[in-house]
């Protein structure tokens, strides 16, 4: 079951200058940062709010790390801006087949490594409205994490 938004996924080209702008704007402070290099992203977690079912909402600012990763190609056509949505589960592996089941293309056999050592699959934008869509369930120890 689909609990939380987990996070909004915002493209950036320069994710230093992207982060100022939050602190200075909002006072949003980075959690977390870290590079996934399978993704090709350098990303900084924004956490917003903490959420009934024990998780948390963040933005996620990504950077790409290589102009071919799907973030590179993304901002060359788009520039910055909103690019994914995130919603959160405790079964991120029973969520993706049941959407799997109802047509919905998932973009991974398994989930793969996400934010903080969570497991996260994706959901084709053309099968959702135009929203490229991820599914996150978060590590145990994510809570704690700095
Ligand atoms: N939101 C909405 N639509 C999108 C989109 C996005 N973020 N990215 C691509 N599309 C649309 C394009 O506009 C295009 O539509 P048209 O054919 O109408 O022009 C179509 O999808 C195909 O786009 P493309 O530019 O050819 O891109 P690809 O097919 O190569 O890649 C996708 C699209 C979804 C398969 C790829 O972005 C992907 O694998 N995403 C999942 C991984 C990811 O996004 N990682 C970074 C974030 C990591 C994290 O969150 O931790
Ligand atoms: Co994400």
């Amino acid at each position: 079951m689909l609990t939380r938004i987990d996070h909004i996924g915002i493209a950036c080209r320069n994710l230093d200058e992207t982060v100022e702008f939050y602190r200075a704007t909002y006072g949003f402070e980075v959690f977390h940062t870290e590079v996934n290099e399978e993704q090709g992203v350098r990303e900084a977690m924004l956490k917003i709010n903490e959420t009934s079912d024990g998780g948390a909402s963040y933005l996620q600012l990504l950077e790409p790390t290589r102009e071919d990763s799907t973030v590179g190609k993304w901002l060359a056509k788009n520039g910055e801006g909103v690019h994914h949505i995130a919603f959160g589960t405790a079964d991120v592996d029973g969520d993706a087949a049941a959407v799997r089941d109802k047509g919905v293309r998932v973009l991974y056999d398994q989930p793969r490594i996400g934010s903080m050592g969570s497991r996260i699959t994706f959901l084709h934008p053309k099968d959702c409205h135009g929203v490229l869509t991820e599914l996150v369930t978060s590590a145990p120890a994510e809570q704690t994490e700095h």
